[in-house]
């Protein structure tokens, strides 16, 4: 090793030496702040968002199998179907259908006729007011193999979900399901299934599928369906499913 290699060594290490001192004095001050920082953020999870959307996607469960006494026969326009879906988002306290108490005039013509008029308005006018949300709507299901799907915004003052749809032909039966909240521990929900099950809205006292009109009055109020239609082997097998998916 040559006088000059050994002194250019030394200098080197020299200053390699400075230079960690150097970092540990300028790292110190980040040592004491970063784990603090983290903390602070683990401590504090990021909050839902405000609004959310999400597509449902509407499934008839309701056929000859599963549903077998007295199902009507195959038929164009007159054979077995579910209206289109009609729902709304909304708070607590808001409902379409409510059982114990009488259809909305709305509600009687969707289980009735399938019409979602006047039911749409009636929805429109709970947003007006501030009970609902927002109105969504899908296409009826002729052929149960087929599903409907539409989006719509959940926020955070209406996350909840009711929806019905009229099961077809019949004298006042719905499918229906109500107050599924999508958010659940402040979070919105990636995915939720449900099942819809059948009501009488009260509406009409027909006592089959294709019972003639026999409207009543005052209107009765809205129960769970319980005649062998829809009471199979003891168990109330459902009408239909709401697959909700976060978009
Ligand atoms: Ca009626
Ligand atoms: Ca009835």
């Amino acid at each position: 090793m040559t006088n000059a290699v050994s002194k250019l060594m030394t200098i080197t290490g020299v200053l390699l030496v400075a230079g960690m001192l150097g970092c540990q004095k300028t790292e110190t001050p980040a040592a004491d702040t970063t784990p603090t920082a983290a903390a602070d953020t683990a401590a504090a999870p990021a909050a839902a968002t405000d609004t959310a959307q999400y597509s449902v996607t509407f499934t008839r469960l309701w056929t000859k199998e599963s549903h077998p006494f007295e199902y009507p026969e195959e038929g164009v326009l007159t054979g077995p179907h579910l209206s289109g879906l009609i729902g709304a988002t909304h708070a607590g306290g808001y409902a379409i259908y409510r059982e114990g108490t009488p259809p909305t005039p709305g509600l009687e013509k969707l289980s009735e006729e399938g019409k979602h008029s006047p039911l749409d308005q009636e929805i429109k006018e709970a947003i007006a007011a501030g009970k609902a949300g927002v109105l969504f709507e899908t296409g009826p299901i002729r052929d149960a193999a087929k599903t409907e799907s539409v989006t719509f915004n959940a926020s955070s003052k209406f996350p909840m979900v009711s929806a019905v749809a009229m099961i077809a032909p019949s004298p006042d039966w719905f499918a229906g399901v109500a107050d599924v909240n999508l958010m659940e521990n402040g979070q919105w929900v990636a995915t939720k299934t449900v099942d819809l099950a059948a009501y009488d809205s009260g509406g009409d006292d027909g006592t089959t599928y294709k019972a003639a009109d026999k409207d009543n009055n005052p209107k009765k109020p809205t129960t769970a369906a319980a005649t062998p239609h829809f009471v199979v082997n003891g168990n109330k097998p459902p009408v239909a499913r709401l697959t909700f998916t976060k978009m």
